[in-house]
């Protein structure tokens, strides 16, 4: 049977109307599960409470990309580089891992849902990628097309990602965030690194969740191994 996967949805306006709002995901993120044999199911920003019937309604879970993430979440100020937030997105998101775990359902969290991850098991984050020690790489490939790999990452060889990916040489990827993993969770391996040190992929193999800070959904109809990563979600964690 096919498995059914909860995408965590985003909110955003039509048309400038403030009455006209939204409930989505980006496509991508559908027609990527679809081809990997799964069911999505679009889980709208709603009530924490919630969480835990909706989670019982899915097999396994996605976080999607999106806002910067409320850095009290992290013991943090606003700092002046911080991105636009979404608190009722943050609360639901942070309820549907706790249920997750609850119930022990895989999660797959890309870019921002990585990032959660790291901050839902106690890690923090840089709010911009200027405020790390080292100088950091170009991460928001922008103009570069979306579906471009613009700099590499080196996998771990005894990672999940590792059952697919290249572990010998550099593997290429897309990058469109303009914040980071700081201090990755203890509960969290890294297991994916650009050349700069960024950290872009987490897991923590037992609880089989797994964390990419780059965006399949944007390569996997160009670039198979990328669609893999949804194979494997989908079929395999
Ligand atoms: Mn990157």
């Amino acid at each position: 049977m096919k498995p059914i996967i909860g995408i965590a949805g985003n909110e955003t306006v039509m048309m400038d109307s403030d009455s006209h709002w939204i409930s989505y995901t980006p496509k991508n993120f559908v027609t990527g599960l679809q081809q990997a044999g799964g069911i999505p199911l679009i889980l709208p920003i709603g009530d924490p409470d919630e969480a835990d019937r909706y989670v019982t309604g899915i097999d396994k879970l996605l976080l999607a990309g999106g806002q910067d993430i409320d850095p009290s979440y992290y013991g943090q100020l606003p700092d002046q580089k911080l991105g636009g937030t979404n608190p009722d997105r943050d609360r639901f998101e942070l309820a549907l891992i706790k249920a997750a775990i609850r119930q022990q359902k895989p999660i797959l969290g890309v870019c921002r849902g990585m990032q959660l991850l790291n901050v839902a098991f106690g890690g923090t984050l840089y709010q911009d990628l200027s405020l790390r020690p080292e100088k950091a790489l170009k991460h928001v490939q922008v103009p570069t097309p979306f579906h471009q790999p613009t700099h590499s990452v080196t996998i771990a060889k005894d990672s999940l990602l590792a059952a697919f990916l290249p572990t010998e040489a550099a593997y290429q990827v897309n990058s469109f965030h303009h914040q980071t993993v700081a201090e990755p969770a203890p509960e969290l391996a890294v297991i994916a690194t650009a050349p700069d040190g960024v950290i872009e992929g987490l897991e923590n193999r037992e609880r089989r969740i797994l964390g990419i800070q780059w965006h399949p959904e944007l390569t996997c109809a160009d670039i198979k191994k990328e669609q893999q990563i949804f194979d494997y979600f989908v079929t395999q964690l």
